[in-house]
């Protein structure tokens, strides 16, 4: 008997609802739900590849061991038992611990309360996440700004007169650090009530494609469009922080910082005519409501930190942080703010580059040189959960070499990727569907407020652990196989009660599951100067840290000559999913997407044709892709996605495999960072392009 299931699909974060019907444990179809508050009955199409997830023979079903280049299914117990053996060992020798934490851990409330436990008993020093690749640019400007990491603003789209972004394709990504479902009809519904979109972005996005205005802006050179649009409010009288003045220190403090700079060379770096930033400013400051977001594209760039702290300035110059229409703050179910430490900069530095630690981790391009240099603190024993770093991070054929020389490696995943297949141990967590699913740090990041709780739709399948279970049992048996007291372990479901009532609106548990197409708490609500948490309730507009880089780092980037040659920057397509989702046959289909594309006054010099085999070469390594010529990149920029780069010896991925394209991480480089924020630079990548059969003739 077919049955039908209520839940949110967790693999970006949209969150879209979806009703699944089942036939005992066959998946029979993925729909949208209309009448979830969020994304009323919006779907992309990588939601039906959780049935593919589901029915993939590839995917474990057990906990597995190398031996040698076998892998052996093992017990649970056995599994854990010999990991946490060999961990006390090593740590007893003085080896040092670390664990990666990848993506999918943000779409899983459950493993975040048992992650400090597993931390605890390996003594990890160390930890590294995807937020070094990815969004903590963001947090740390909030974090001196706003006073906690978590305050991110969230565009009002759905009120708004003007939405400009810049860096984010969210036709493609589905939104990003904004949880935004169905964000297509937003746009076109805010176009339809006389609204503009304007995208700022080196090719022409889907996003792009649908906007009133595009501008192509030279990879890395945000900065010198966003203090370019400043000063042009500035020179416009147009500065208007509104009932917003009240709150601001240090404003004097950035202007003067800010107006050392001028419009005409700000334009000429940026390459983006003055007139158009003239004319931007003056619609931002207009005095409707309008938004500047600003996502990967600018947040994983060398001025990551500046980026950010220079939007939330514009959005605050034009009187719209906290506005209806505006940057808003949201009022959560589960307050993370308020229950979860501000964040810090700097309390520790890595062994290896000296990095700052940011939010309690170091940067994910340390890893590789933190494994394999030699000396005291050496990481020896590694841990990854739901990461795929080696197609992931930065000079993946390092971390890649340094995976290789490690004493143990253990990965909580559910497929043998190019990053698994050096683990000792890999332990699978059960399919998605027997999992529930809380948006704990996506929630309080969407458009409107809201909280929306799904129970498993399958029942466990007998000897399958859910992910919390498994970091939770390793953390019991690690600390156990040291002597140390045994963690006491709080069911997720018990945490999320907890937290829920915790927080300012007091809901329960309960409240929430009675609403099993998601609880609408409304739009967002102005909330400064109250919901700020800097000690004295202020904004703080001239971090120290931000006018030393503005003086320092981007001057100097600014009075430098222009460097010839191509740069490479990435992309997303709304089939693909990171490193992963490459093995559903669902989403497989289709032309290839691999391909470096490179506008035609780039290929005709270099005599490529679309098509082309051609060798991409940078600092870090070379890869091998087909050329697409088009003229959505602009030119001296050429466009290659990430997690692609299947081919890896040991990968067991068969779809995946049948398209395995090449790892732009295999060209992206270590040292390129953004040293406040140490987020990775993925974006500029300086790059030579050449047939293939030239590159061959060449050597
Ligand atoms: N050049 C370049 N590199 C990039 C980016 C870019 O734009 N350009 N983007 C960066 C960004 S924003 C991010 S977030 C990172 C993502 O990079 P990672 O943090 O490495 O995450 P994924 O690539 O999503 O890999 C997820 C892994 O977890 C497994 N997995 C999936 N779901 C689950 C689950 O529920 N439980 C467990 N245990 N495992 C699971 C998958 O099989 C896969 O191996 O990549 C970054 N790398
Ligand atoms: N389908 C799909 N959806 C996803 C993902 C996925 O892999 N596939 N990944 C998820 C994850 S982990 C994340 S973090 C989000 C990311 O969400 P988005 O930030 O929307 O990601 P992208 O589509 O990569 O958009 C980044 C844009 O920045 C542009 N860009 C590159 N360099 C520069 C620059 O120097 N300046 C400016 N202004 N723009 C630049 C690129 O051309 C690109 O269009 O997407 C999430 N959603
Ligand atoms: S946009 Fe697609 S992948 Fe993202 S939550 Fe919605 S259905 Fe899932
Ligand atoms: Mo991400």
């Amino acid at each position: 008997m077919p049955t039908t299931h209520l839940r949110t699909c967790h693999l970006c974060e949209a969150n879209c609802g979806i009703i699944v019907t089942v036939d005992g444990r066959s998946v029979l179809s993925i729909r949208g739900d209309s009448d979830d508050p969020l994304s009323r009955g919006h779907i992309c199409p990588k939601a039906t590849a959780i049935a593919d997830l589901e029915s993939d023979p590839d995917r474990l079903r057990t906990p597995v061991k190398r031996v040698g280049g076998a892998w052996h299914p093992i017990a649970w117990d056995t599994a854990f038992a010999e990991i946490a053996a060999r961990v006390a060992a090593i740590r007893a020798a003085g080896g040092e611990t670390a664990i990666y934490a990848g993506n999918p851990n943000a779409h899983n409330y459950s493993i975040a309360p048992q992650l400090p436990l597993l931390r605890k008993a390996l003594g990890a020093k160390a930890m590294f996440s995807a937020s070094s690749v990815d969004q903590v640019p963001h947090q740390l400007v909030q974090l001196w700004m706003y006073g906690h990491n978590a305050l991110f603003p969230i565009p009002d789209i759905d009120r708004t007169r003007h939405m400009v972004i810049i860096g984010g394709n969210p036709l493609a990504s589905n939104g990003s650090v904004w949880t935004v479902p169905d964000v297509r009809t937003r746009i076109a519904a805010l176009q339809a009530r006389g609204g503009r979109l304007t995208v700022i972005d080196p090719r022409r996005t889907e996003t792009a494609a649908v906007a009133g205005a595009h501008h192509f802006i030279r990879p890395g050179s945000d900065p010198a469009l966003l203090i370019a649009l400043l000063l042009a409010l500035d020179e416009a009288g147009l500065v208007a922080p509104g009932r917003l003045a009240a709150m601001l220190a240090g404003w004097d403090a950035a202007w003067a910082a800010l107006r050392r700079f001028d419009i005409t060379r700000l334009a000429a770096a940026c390459g983006i005519d003055a007139a158009v930033i003239r004319d931007l400013a003056a619609q931002l400051g207009d005095g409707s409501p309008a938004i500047v977001y600003g996502r990967i594209g600018v947040s994983t760039a060398a001025f990551g930190t500046l980026n950010h702290w220079l939007i939330n300035l514009l959005n605050i110059a034009t009187g719209n942080l906290d506005r209806i229409g505006g940057a808003m703050f949201s009022t959560p179910a589960v307050d993370i703010v308020g229950q979860t430490g501000s964040g810090s900069r700097g309390r520790f530095h890595s062994r290896v580059s000296g990095h700052p630690e940011v939010l309690g981790e170091f940067p994910a391009v340390a890893m590789a040189e933190e494994i394999a240099t030699p000396g005291a603190g050496q990481i020896k024993a590694f841990f990854t959960i739901a990461g795929n770093p080696v197609l992931s991070v930065p000079d993946g054929n390092a971390l890649d070499a340094a995976l290789a020389t490690l004493d143990l490696m253990v990965s909580i995943d559910m497929y043998v990727t190019a990053t698994s297949a050096h683990a000792d141990y890999i332990l699978p967590p059960c399919g998605p569907l027997e999992k529930d699913h809380y948006p704990l740090f996506l929630a309080p990041i969407a458009v409107r407020n809201f909280a929306k709780y799904s129970p498993p739709t399958f029942p466990p399948t007998p000897g399958s652990k859910s992910d919390w279970e498994i970091v939770a049992e390793l953390a019991r048996a690690i600390a156990g196989a040291q002597g140390q007291p045994l963690p006491n372990i709080v069911p997720p479901r018990d945490s999320l009660d907890r937290m829920l009532r915790n927080a300012p609106r007091g809901l329960t548990l309960a409240d929430v599951e009675a609403h099993p197409h998601g609880l609408d708490l409304g739009a967002l609500e102005p909330r400064l100067p109250d919901r700020l948490r800097t000690p004295d309730k202020t904004i703080a507009c001239a971090p120290a840290e931000l006018i030393a880089d503005l003086a320092a780092r981007f001057a100097d980037w600014l009075s430098a000559p222009p460097a010839d040659g191509l740069v490479l920057i990435g992309r997303r397509h709304v089939r693909n999913n990171n490193s992963w989702l490459g093995n559903s046959h669902r989403l497989a289909k289709g032309p290839p997407r691999c391909t470096l594309m490179i506008h035609p006054g780039d290929a005709a010099p270099r005599d490529i044709a679309d098509g082309d085999r051609v060798v991409v070469r940078s600092g870090a390594g070379t890869v091998e892709v087909a050329a697409e010529i088009t003229d959505s990149v602009m030119p001296g920029v050429v466009s290659m996605p990430h997690g692609f780069g299947h081919h890896r010896p040991g990968v067991r991925l068969a779809v995946a495999q049948a398209h395995p394209g090449a790892s732009v991480n295999d060209l992206t480089e270590r040292h390129r960072i953004d040293p406040l924020s140490g987020n990775a630079a993925l974006v500029g990548t300086p790059v030579d392009v050449a047939p293939v059969r030239s590159a061959v003739a060449a050597e």
